[in-house]
């Protein structure tokens, strides 16, 4: 299958978003936080799971969804928001806890929610298959031709929440997708500490869904597979399991002194660095020449440095406010 330029260009420019986006998010984070390293110091406190070298498994789908399809991904959420449209103002606010933010400041960047576009996230491995897979129920019973998206890790397919959304999505042939972004690792455990098949795809059988296997971290391969399970949810013929072998560039989260990292895997992997093998691609089929792909780049970086200075610029949510939005149980005086 040919990708058409157009789509070629998109999943280019959005990754080289992604990636200026946590290259960023990345130098920011240890402002603060050192020599001393506390999580809740420096502008963007918390944890922080960033998404370099996983830019294909959010592209590759995302180029076949509009705004009315919806998508959840999980704590590794920033690469998935970007291509799924959120407004990348609203989102680093999110992140640095600013009252500009999706959220108010209160969610963080494992929670972003932007109903503008239907994309959310959670901190807790596998939460989004359940409303993912409503979502995809809504669809079908308001006759609307939309897909739902469940982004999930290799290792939180494993959760008991996973095994019943994929029952039901197949029981009731719902327009649903699971993304299963298999990095290798779930923390500092190898896939074969968590799972006793190495192909998660094959495990779609037991549900009654097809089952496929993306073995390359590209962009292209990761757009076929899932222009053929969009395709499929959209003329009702049901969900489909799409695994695709990523890997992370960085650590498990900002912190992590990856000692449990075989030596040299870091090296290979940055070998293979999927945006650059883009750029090659792009140019070897002169799709974009060498200056229209520069631009591009200037592009990523000006409106990163656009949303940073945004969410830097932003007030902290009022302190009065801390109560907004929260269960308050009122005890009688
Ligand atoms: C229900 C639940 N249990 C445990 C955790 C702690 N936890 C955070 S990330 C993670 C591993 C996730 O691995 P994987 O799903 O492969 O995603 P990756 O981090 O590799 O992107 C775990 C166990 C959690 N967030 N939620």
């Amino acid at each position: 299958m040919t990708t058409p330029n157009d789509a070629l260009a998109w999943m280019y420019r959005t990754m080289a978003t992604s990636r200026r986006f946590e290259e960023r998010i990345r130098d920011i984070y240890l402002e603060g936080k050192t020599p001393r390293f506390n999580m809740a110091d420096g502008p963007i406190p918390g944890e922080m799971h960033l998404s370099n070298g996983q830019e294909p498994c959010a592209v590759g789908v995302c180029a076949h969804l509009g705004p009315e399809d919806f998508v959840t991904a999980t704590h590794r959420p920033h690469h998935v928001a970007i291509a799924k449209g959120v407004d990348l103002n609203s989102m680093a606010a999110e992140i640095f806890g600013k009252a500009t933010g999706l959220s108010g400041g209160r969610g963080g960047h494992m929670h972003l929610f932007d109903p503008a576009v239907n994309f959310c996230c959670s901190g807790i491995i596998a939460q989004g298959m359940g409303p993912a897979v409503g979502a995809a129920l809504a669809f079908r019973m308001r006759r609307e031709p939309h897909v739902a998206v469940a982004y999930v890790g290799e290792a939180a397919v494993n959760q008991g929440a996973w095994h019943e959304a994929m029952n039901l999505a197949a029981v009731w042939k719902l327009p649903f997708i699971c993304i299963v972004e298999d990095n290798g690792w779930g923390i500092s455990v190898p896939k074969s500490g968590s799972t006793a098949v190495p192909d998660n795809a094959v495990r779609a059988a037991a549900y009654g869904m097809p089952g496929v296997r993306v073995a390359d971290n590209d962009p292209i391969t990761v757009f076929d597979a899932a222009g053929d399970a969009v395709r499929r949810a959209r003329s009702g013929q049901g969900p489909t399991l799409i695994e695709v072998e990523t890997f992370r560039l960085e650590g498990h989260f900002m912190g992590d002194a990856e000692a449990y990292r075989p030596s040299g895997e870091k090296e290979a992997q940055a070998s293979r660095d999927p945006l650059p093998r883009l750029k090659e691609h792009i140019l070897r089929e002169q799709i974009l020449s060498a200056e229209e792909l520069a631009e591009i780049d200037e592009g990523a970086r000006s409106l990163v440095e656009d949303a940073i200075g945004f969410a830097r610029a932003s007030e902290l949510p009022a302190p009065e406010s801390a109560l907004t939005s929260v269960y308050v149980e009122r005890v009688a005086a």
